[in-house]
């Protein structure tokens, strides 16, 4: 969200600095030149078609909406591990990122992440769980299995070796109440995206 406030603020004072200069002209022009006609000759209005302004406006508004939507409704996808004979397991694949970025798991049980690296670039060689002190290499276009025990439930983050890249794993508590919850998965995302502010 810190973006988002510079963006608004740099418009803000574009703005403002706008205002200004238009002002500071208007009043040069009635200080120097009091003939109506002479202001008329140098200063000609230049009418734009309807239709300029409209597309201007509509671009204007598009860039708007698009910024809106990318802060505020583009959620990572989260994927629920599958338990498999006790161990709760998902695939992640890394190409330009990870994929899904958002694992959920149960606390308590097992996990195993599957990272199939397809990515060439020596950026996302590496994975680490720093939360777990595991920091493992990832061979190109094989799957390398990192298992670990999360007891506490919270959010915990992998990263590339550089921290560059980042993805979440959600442990949820084993209340089975909790797991009901259809919507748990989005509202903890959006409690996620309310930390980052
Ligand atoms: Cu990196």
């Amino acid at each position: 969200m810190f973006i988002k406030k510079v963006i608004i603020s740099s418009l803000a004072s574009f703005g403002v600095a706008l205002g200004v200069a238009s002002g500071g002209a208007v009043a040069q022009m009635n200080h120097e030149m009091p003939s109506e006609n002479s202001q008329t000759t140098q200063f000609r209005r230049i009418e734009q078609p309807l239709w300029v302004k409209g597309a201007v406006t509509a671009g204007g508004l598009a860039l708007v909406g698009l910024e809106l939507w990318w802060f505020l409704l583009s959620k990572p996808k989260s994927q629920k591990a599958q338990d498999k004979q006790g161990i709760q397991e998902i695939t992640v694949t890394v190409d330009g990122g990870y994929e899904p970025s958002y694992v959920v798991v149960n606390a308590g049980q097992r996990v195993r992440l599957n990272f199939l690296r397809r990515d060439k670039s020596s950026c996302l060689e590496e994975v680490r769980l720093p939360d777990f002190h595991i920091a493992k290499d990832l061979p190109l276009n094989q799957v390398t299995p990192i298992e670990f025990q999360p007891d506490e439930p919270g959010k915990y983050t992998f990263t590339c070796g550089m921290n560059m890249f980042r993805g979440v794993i959600e442990v949820q508590p084993t209340d089975s109440a909790l797991q009901a919850t259809p919507t748990t998965a989005s509202q903890s995302t959006q409690q996620l995206l309310r930390t980052c502010d």
